[in-house]
Parts: structure tokens; C-alpha cells; sequence
């Protein structure tokens, strides 16, 4: 049996991790040939959310204060490795990712995919109130980054992603971004990994509705202020900067 270990980051969303475990449960049921193994990294919330997975019997993973979204997946995809996955999924547990996408995810890590991720830009992307800023933002960082690395990428953000555990093994150790933005590094070191094993890196995309309707107590994309909108911004292009600094690349 092939072992599939599914990491969660979660932040003050009771609800929708709730939810979210309880959809899981129902698609593994219906993938036969794996086994599961649910991580939930709790990025310090003040609400349910560390109970919710608890009770669901997902491996737990807290700290005493927030670490922020990029070292909050890293350390649940070093975790997940422990397992001995043949393939590593992570998702977000605010409600803005669909389950029903891993098996198609996993189908095509077995078809040869080194990068599998769901992208909520692709033409065939549902948009569910989409704020224009993040339209943008996407759209630039993403063109940006599949121009540099000769690849065609709609969401070089989506934290909705999968890899087999021997290509993760290469990159998790050098992932440096702590906070928003740490999949676009993430992408680029999965480039570099494959391209030293002298092959081109088989990157895909999966379109999945951009869920931007939702509303968790941290998340409500309604009412972001402008401060917030722009922390995504600055985040995005810090991590770009960095890359083309590491790469001697204009990206
Ligand atoms: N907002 C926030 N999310 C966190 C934090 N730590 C972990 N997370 C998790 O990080 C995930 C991604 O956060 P989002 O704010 O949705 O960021 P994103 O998906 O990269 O970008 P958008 O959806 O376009 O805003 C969420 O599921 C959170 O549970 C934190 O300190 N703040
Ligand atoms: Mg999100």
C-alpha cells in the first residue's frame, strides 16, 4: 500500500478544518491503494482549531507563539516526511482548498509529476470574488517566474500543492521563506533539484475555483485593509528579489 501524507496549515479556522477533515475522510474512503497520514500544524490559533484535529486523530503539531505561513508549512512537510510518504500533499485549512482534487493530484504524481499544483488562476479557474489585487498579483508573480524558468505557471502562490517525498527530501532543508510567498521558492528549488539530476522538472497545474467568498476570523477577504493586501505584495516580490539574486537571474 502507497502512503500519501496530507499536511494542514491552520490558523484560527475551527469551521473549516472541521469541514475539511470530514470531506479527507470521504476521498480516502474512495482512493483505494493508500494510506493516509493527516498532519495539522497550528500556527498558534486562539479559537477550536488545535482540538478539531485533535479529535479527528490527525498527528498534531503546535507552538507557543505564530510563526507564519511559509515556516509554519515547512515544519509539517519535514514532519510528514517521518512518515515515509511516497507522496506529500499540502493544502490550507481555512477553507479556500478543495479535497476533491487529491486523487487527481495523486494520479498525476504517478504518472511522473515532479510539482503538482492547484491553481486558482488557470483559464479554466472558477473565480469566486477574486479581489482584483490579488488577480494581479498572481498574474505578475506568475508570468515573472515562468518567463525565468522556461515553465507555464497560472499560480506560482497556491499553497494547494503535492510532491513525491524523494523530491521533497532534496528541497525542504533549504526552504527559507517564513511567511507568505514561500511557494514561489518552494517552486523554484523543485526547478533547480530536478534540473541537477539533468532533466526537465515536470511541473502541472490543476485548475481549482480561486475561494476567495470564504471568511474564517483571521481571513475575510471583504474587509482586508489595504496594510494586509500589501503585506501579500511585499512578501511576493521579497522572495522573487531573493531568487533572482540566488539564480544571477532577472525574474
Ligand atoms: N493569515 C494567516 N494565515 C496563516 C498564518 N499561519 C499559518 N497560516 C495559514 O496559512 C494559510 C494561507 O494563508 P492565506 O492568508 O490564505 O494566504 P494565501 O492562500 O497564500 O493567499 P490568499 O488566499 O491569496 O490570501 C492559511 O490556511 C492559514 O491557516 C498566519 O499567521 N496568518
Ligand atoms: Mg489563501
Amino acid at each position: 500500500m502507497k502512503k500519501v501524507a496530507v499536511v494542514i496549515s491552520a490558523f484560527n479556522c475551527q469551521e473549516q478544518l472541521k469541514q475539511l477533515l470530514v470531506n479527507l475522510i470521504n476521498i480516502q474512503a474512495n482512493i483505494a491503494g493508500y494510506e493516509f497520514k493527516v498532519i495539522v500544524v497550528d500556527d498558534d490559533s486562539t479559537d477550536n482549531t488545535y482540538n478539531v484535529g485533535y479529535e479527528a486523530g490527525c498527528y498534531m503539531i503546535a507552538f507557543g507563539q505564530n510563526q507564519g505561513p511559509g515556516l509554519v508549512a515547512r515544519i509539517g512537510l519535514i514532519k510528514a516526511l517521518e512518515f515515509q510518504p511516497d507522496f506529500v500533499i499540502h493544502m490550507d485549512g481555512d477553507g479556500q482548498h478543495d479535497p476533491t482534487f487529491i486523487p487527481e493530484m495523486i494520479s498525476l504524481l504517478e504518472k511522473g509529476a515532479d510539482y503538482v499544483i492547484c491553481s486558482r488562476f488557470h483559464i479554466d479557474s472558477k473565480q469566486n470574488n477574486t479581489p482584483q489585487d490579488r488577480l494581479k498579483l498572481n498574474r505578475e508573480i506568475s508570468n515573472r517566474l515562468s518567463l525565468a524558468l522556461k515553465l507555464c505557471i497560472t499560480d506560482a502562490r497556491s499553497g494547494f500543492f503535492a510532491l513525491p517525498s524523494a523530491i521533497l527530501k532534496g528541497v525542504v532543508d533549504v526552504m527559507s521563506v517564513e511567511r507568505y510567498g514561500y511557494p514561489i521558492e518552494l517552486l523554484e528549488l523543485i526547478w533547480e533539484c530536478v534540473w541537477q539530476e539533468g532533466r526537465p522538472p515536470e511541473v502541472e497545474e490543476i485548475p481549482h475555483p480561486a475561494n476567495y467568498h470564504i471568511s474564517t476570523p483571521t481571513v475575510d477577504y471583504s474587509k482586508e485593509t489595504p496594510e494586509e493586501k500589501q503585506k501579500r505584495f511585499d512578501d511576493a516580490y521579497a522572495v522573487l528579489d531573493m531568487l533572482s539574486n540566488r539564480l544571477g537571474l532577472t525574474i
